[in-house]
């Protein structure tokens, strides 16, 4: 199973669409969303075509194969407006390991959760990275619109025991094999 992981599109339709051609180009089983898809949030700036509108509808496309996550910037008419769920968070068994995807503002690599879990993957901090702290793989995909400190619009793959952080264009910024 091929996973692609996207995070804090925060109402930009020049970035959704760019989620558009990831996703073709990487033709995964499902698309994870990590939260915060169309309000741009009061700690951010307007962001490029700043279309919540816009954004759901090609999310709603895609809503066959989307997983959703609430982040702290969804409201409940987002959840009126998506013809898919948002969930608190998700765990999944992905080749024997125990991931756990969520939004990240209250879970992360500073706060892990009380769950046993291998790997936490999440977003909020919009700065991509792939670590491990207490023996827990931390992933944070970043955000594709909004990328903070110097890192890059990036998302994530999941696939074969490996996660694979990637900037837009598809190129490889790290990469962890989980067994
Ligand atoms: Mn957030």
């Amino acid at each position: 199973m091929k996973l692609l992981v996207i995070s804090d599109i925060h109402g930009s339709l020049y970035y959704a669409r760019k989620i558009e051609e990831i996703y073709k180009k990487e033709n995964p089983d499902k698309l994870i969303l990590l939260g915060d898809l169309y309000y741009h949030g009061p700690r951010n700036p307007l962001p490029e075509e700043y279309n919540p509108s816009g954004v759901c509808q090609i999310l709603n496309s895609l809503k066959e194969n989307i997983i959703a996550i609430k982040g702290n910037c969804d409201a409940e008419v987002d959840e009126m407006i998506s013809e898919f769920e948002l969930q608190n968070s998700v765990e999944m068994n992905i080749d024997g390991k125990r991931f756990l995807f969520t939004h990240g503002h209250k879970n992360n690599i500073d706060n892990l959760p009380e769950e046993e879990i291998d790997v936490l993957v999440y977003g909020h901090f919009h700065t991509g990275f792939i670590k491990e702290r207490n023996g827990v793989i931390c992933v944070n995909a970043g955000s594709i619109t909004f990328p903070k400190d110097n890192t890059k619009n990036s998302y994530l793959i999941i696939e074969k025991n490996n996660i694979i952080l990637k900037d837009i264009e598809g190129n490889i910024i790290d990469s962890k094999e989980f067994i």
